[in-house]
């Protein structure tokens, strides 16, 4: 079983995230998605979230791509996640090129390309607007 991981906040999911959980999914058999914590967003990543790490981890277990969602709370967890859960491929949006190269002594690299027309913060930012 060729067994997959990504990392992210996907607050707000939207269509751009499922098109990375989709392709993700199809470079092997099991997918794991490690969710930023509300907690590590707030602190770490500075982003303020509308939907809770529960509410944000039902959505995702509700994707067909998707075979388990576990909690990311520190930049340092990949490599122990890769080891612990004998992940063979990494994976993210090309936002983040070269940034986890680190991993490739440990599993397969990729970077997947953003659909780029939407974001959570477009999202936020053209609702704020209607208002
Ligand atoms: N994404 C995408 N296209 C978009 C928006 C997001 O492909 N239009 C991808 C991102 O590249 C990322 C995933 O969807 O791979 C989740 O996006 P975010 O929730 O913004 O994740 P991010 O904040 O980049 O967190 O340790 C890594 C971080 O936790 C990644």
């Amino acid at each position: 079983m060729k067994k997959i991981i990504t990392y992210g906040t996907f607050d707000l999911l939207h269509y751009g995230h499922i098109n990375l959980l989709r392709r993700a999914k199809k470079l092997g058999d099991y997918l794991i998605v490690a969710l930023s914590t509300d907690e590590f967003n707030r602190e770490k990543k500075k982003k303020e979230c509308y939907f809770t790490y529960e509410q944000r981890k039902k959505l995702l277990e509700a994707i067909r791509y998707v075979d388990l969602v576990i909690p990311e709370d520190s930049w340092e967890q990949k490599v122990s996640d890769v080891h612990e859960f004998r992940v063979n491929t990494f994976v993210i949006g090309d936002d983040w090129e070269g940034k986890f190269d680190f991993l490739k002594e440990h599993c397969e690299v990729v970077y997947l390309t953003r659909t780029p027309e939407i974001s959570t913060t477009q999202i936020k930012e053209q609702l704020k607007d209607k208002k």
